[in-house]
């Protein structure tokens, strides 16, 4: 297991070299001068630097691509990846023109296995890919003829329009073919071939690896089962941020429970295991050798640049921030994020406190996919709260989440008073927690009684927490509600040191291909720069109707952005959606805030 990082921290801008038809594809070329060789089967996260929310808001997200193949540059190494237009953001990648640059978050996620580790006694590789799906197989192939493994490539397409990417990606080796219309090679699936195929004499020294559509997948999976052949798919499912923050791209491990397919895959053994053991393991200790836990007060001038002598330090509930950024709950997984992106992410963590995804009482699953959704200037999700409940998250992320260079907020929800009680309790005792968050207004979990929505539930939760607990309580609240501000009273009338605010606002939206929901168990949240002017008014009417301090977070995806929260009376701003777009957004923001701050046109409501 590798202990280097599988990506630069954050996003980068890469300049288009090359992008031509093929087939009824597009094979377009990236130069990056800084990033590692990626390994076949990873992905990376794309998205055009100008022109990217062009038509109506959309695309919005990033999009996650295989890499099909990679040669060396004379300064760095360029990319290759093959596409479809199918989509706003498909449609824009196509249209790039060379010297145009890209938004780069990669390489990101699992890759491909050598035969012999999958079994002792896979020698050669049989590589099955389906229409687009034949890109990282492209990959895989030179690497298997480079370490001298004997591979035989099957190819399936399902039309002429469809058979893009052949002469460029496999023009020079031997490649069976299938077509669904009969107009290349045999006529049928691809599956056929590779049934044929397993039926044969050598079947037991191989091992097979695919990618395509996901029936194309379940086949090659259960002939591989039925044959006892090894077998990697390289998956795919809807993802915000390539990096586990977003949870969006949860795929069932037929247990019940869900993997992230960018942490956990997109390469997967068949049967839904992961393929390996966890992308990287942390390395214990800060980088700057001090002890964790030791880390809620600052000294001036961290990482980022701004100090406590340039006036920028924050007093929030006690706690000494550097800055106002901090990051909106469920919106990073700081443990996800250092496995992908090393220690590197600590150096300069992007928020100045962190707050965890909300934990429950009892572990949890989530929601069944699809859990995101694009929309103008925006996403809706329905996560419905995965986690590993409090003992899990005690035992296994409190101490990874304590090596972290700032404070620590822990958010819990419960559907019960009861619940609430035992969890606040178990973590008062925490040296490690610098406060609690209380989430009392998830949309996505449908317990019957959303707390927040009612301000004398909220205050009777309150005046129940209280006496459990000295740590700061931040109370967040719902914006789905007639009138926030009377929650907000209620809250600090209850013992609340501080509210938090915008959630998302319940949404939905319809797959106009399927006919069905959008989000898979109907409707969600709503998030990104489309709910900010809503988000300012909510912060606004709360500011006016307490004297607690606020945490405003709603859309926030510059440092303008942010200095419209604190003008209309946010102490902190968070930031949520904007960090799937560029993970280090919370740096960008704290710093453009600064200057933007410092400028003489400054103005205020
Ligand atoms: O996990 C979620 O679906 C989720 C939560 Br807990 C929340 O508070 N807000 C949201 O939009 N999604």
């Amino acid at each position: 297991m590798s202990e280097t990082p599988l990506a630069p921290c954050g996003r980068r801008a890469c300049e288009v070299t090359d992008n031509h038809a093929s087939g009824g594809y597009r094979v377009f070329s990236l130069h990056d001068p800084e990033g590692p060789e990626p390994e076949p089967g990873q992905f990376y996260m794309l998205a055009t630097e100008i022109h990217w929310e062009q038509r109506g808001g959309r695309p919005f997200l990033p999009r996650a691509f295989s890499v099909a193949d990679v040669h060396p540059a004379d300064d760095g190494i360029e990319l290759d990846f093959l596409i479809e237009a199918v989509g706003p953001g498909t449609e824009r990648l196509c249209a790039l023109d060379p010297g145009e640059r890209v938004w780069v978050n990669g390489p990101l996620g699992n890759g491909f296995s050598e035969p012999r580790q999958l079994s002792d006694g896979a020698v050669g590789a049989i590589l099955v890919g389906g229409g687009i799906g034949i890109a990282p197989l492209a990959l895989l192939r030179r690497r298997f003829a480079a370490s001298n493994v004997p591979t035989r490539v099957l190819l399936g397409f399902r039309d002429e329009a469809h058979s893009g990417g052949l002469d460029d990606l496999f023009a020079c080796c031997e490649v069976a073919l299938a077509s669904d219309d009969g107009h290349v090679g045999h006529h049928g699936h691809v599956t056929d071939l590779l049934s044929a195929m397993l039926a044969g004499d050598d079947a037991s020294s191989a091992a097979v690896y695919a990618c395509g559509p996901p029936p194309m997948l379940d086949a090659v999976a259960a002939l591989c089962t039925s044959h006892d052949v090894p077998s990697e798919l390289a998956m795919e499912s809807p993802m915000a941020c390539g990096f586990g923050a977003c949870y969006g791209c949860a795929v069932p491990r037929g247990d019940g429970s869900y993997m992230r397919l960018c942490v956990d895959g997109p390469v997967v053994r068949a049967g839904g295991e992961t393929r390996g053991p966890p992308l990287r393991k942390p390395a214990l200790g800060r980088p700057d050798g001090s002890l964790p836990g030791s880390a809620h007060k600052f000294s001036a001038g961290g990482p980022t640049g701004l100090s406590s002598q340039q006036g920028r330090a924050i007093e929030f509930c006690g706690i000494e921030l550097e800055h106002p950024i901090i990051n909106a709950s469920g919106t990073f997984d700081a443990i996800a994020a250092r496995r992908v992106y090393g220690d590197e992410l600590l150096r300069d963590f992007p928020f100045s406190a962190f707050v965890s995804k909300t934990i429950t009482l009892e572990p949890r699953a989530g929601n069944e996919p699809q859990r995101i959704w694009e929309t103008p200037a925006g996403m809706i999700n329905s996560i419905g709260l995965p986690n590993k409940g409090l003992d899990g998250f005690i035992a296994e992320d409190l101490p990874q989440l304590g090596e972290l260079p700032v404070p620590l907020i822990v958010s819990v929800m419960a559907t019960g008073r009861e619940d609430f009680k035992r969890m606040v309790a178990a973590l008062d005792g925490r040296g490690d927690v610098a406060a609690l968050e209380l989430n009392v207004s998830c949309p996505n979990v449908h317990s019957g009684l959303i707390v927040g929505e009612q301000p004398e539930e909220t205050a009777a939760l309150l005046e129940a927490l209280r006496p459990l607990t000295q740590k700061p309580l931040i109370v967040k609240l719902t914006p789905n509600v007639a009138d926030p501000a009377a929650v907000a009273v209620a809250a600090e009338e209850g013992g609340a040191d501080a509210v938090s605010l915008i959630n998302t606002l319940k949404a939905s939206a319809v797959d106009l291909g399927s006919g069905k929901p959008g989000i898979g168990v109907g409707q969600g949240g709503l998030s990104g720069p489309a709910v900010r002017p809503i988000a300012v008014g909510q912060v606004r009417a709360v500011a006016g109707a307490v004297s607690i301090p606020i945490v405003g977070m709603g859309g926030v995806c510059s440092g303008e952005d942010a200095l419209e929260m604190i003008a209309v009376g946010a102490t902190l701003v968070a930031v949520g959606t904007e960090s799937f777009r560029d993970p280090r957004a919370g740096n960008r923001i704290a710093t453009e805030l600064l200057e933007r701050s410092r400028s003489p046109e400054l103005t205020s409501t």
